[in-house]
């Protein structure tokens, strides 16, 4: 297998040191040396960027034992009991398709020199909880510039690793297998797209997604692969695994809409993790300000 190394950083785009100093903490962490993290509690302190939301951020215990990810079975719990032992390291992640160098790099080699940025998302998935999730990750738009997709792509198809020895459910017919998710580029391109790589400052947990995975929060959860072995530019919409599985039931827009209910039962209310009430859900899960823009002149009701 041919690995390449991605170009070196232009000078121009040397970050800020608050943001160098997490990324350095992240290599440092991610390459296994000693790694002094803040406590979970001291890290909640920090201060606040533009894209993170002030709503009281979900306790790590909910986010990493709370899990939808059906290769490890379908139980809520199902991924923190059975992902103790999944493989995170070498990592692998083959990109494909309409790119200037179509090729597999190393987890290490497609990060290296991003920007790594911690922030604050609401995510709602679509049975009707949702969760604040403080993710660390960089911008998908930053991988993609320098990835260099040709004029013919026109959607990022991502794909989970597919390893039935290490994922029990794939050794089971009950989705097609691997999980497929996709995004209009124009999507993919927009800031709010993150890749993840930690949460709660620490490297990102197997039952979240370990080690790199997708996070739309304007999106329906499950648009969020996990744990990606493939990124592919394509000129056609991806057949995703929901829309394969029940095309009535998953669009591939996924948009968070509190009125276009899902077959089976309404979308209007969530109910955060950890709280009685439920609370409205809005528009774009209430990012539309920054993404509703991507849909003017879409009928959402067909392009759920
Ligand atoms: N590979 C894979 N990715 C997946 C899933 C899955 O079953 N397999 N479930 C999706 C769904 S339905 C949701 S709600 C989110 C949950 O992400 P979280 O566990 O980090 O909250 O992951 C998404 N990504
Ligand atoms: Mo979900």
């Amino acid at each position: 297998m041919r690995i390449t190394k991605l170009p070196d950083i232009a000078e121009s785009e040397i970050t800020p040191e608050d943001i160098f100093m997490n990324r350095r903490r992240f290599i440092e962490m991610t390459s296994g040396l000693a790694f002094a993290a803040s406590s979970v509690d001291a890290w909640a302190q920090e201060t606040r960027g533009p894209y993170d939301t002030d709503e009281s951020k979900t306790p790590y215990k909910d986010i990493t034992t709370y899990n939808n990810f059906y290769e490890f079975g379908t139980d809520k719990d199902s991924a923190s009991r059975n992902s103790k032992n999944f493989r995170t390291q070498p990592w692998t992640i083959s990109v494909e398709g309409f790119v200037k160098k179509p090729q597999p790099y190393t987890f290490d080699e497609l990060i290296r020199n991003l920007t790594i940025e911690d922030r604050v998302y609401r995510m709602r998935c679509v049975e009707g909880w949702s969760m604040v999730i403080p993710w660390r990750g960089f911008e998908l738009r930053a991988l993609i510039k320098r990835l260099e997709p040709t004029s013919r792509a026109r959607f990022v198809e991502f794909q989970t690793l597919y390893a039935p020895d290490q994922l029990p459910e794939q050794r089971r017919g009950f989705l097609a297998w691997p999980y497929v998710e996709g995004l209009r580029l124009d999507e993919a391109m927009n800031p709010l797209t993150i890749l993840a790589v930690g949460l709660y400052g620490k490297p990102l947990p197997n039952p979240n997604g370990a080690p790199i995975r997708l996070v739309v929060p304007w999106k329906y959860g499950f648009k969020g692969v996990k744990s990606i072995a493939k990124i592919r530019f394509v000129d056609k919409q991806p057949v995703t695994t929901w829309m394969n599985l029940a095309p009535d039931e998953y669009g591939f827009y996924a948009n968070v809409n509190p009125v276009v209910d899902h077959p089976r039962w309404s979308q209007a209310t969530e109910r955060r993790l950890g709280e009685f009430f439920k609370r409205k859900t809005l528009p774009f899960n209430g990012y539309a300000d920054q993404v509703a823009s991507m849909y003017s002149g879409m009928d959402l009701r067909k392009n759920f």
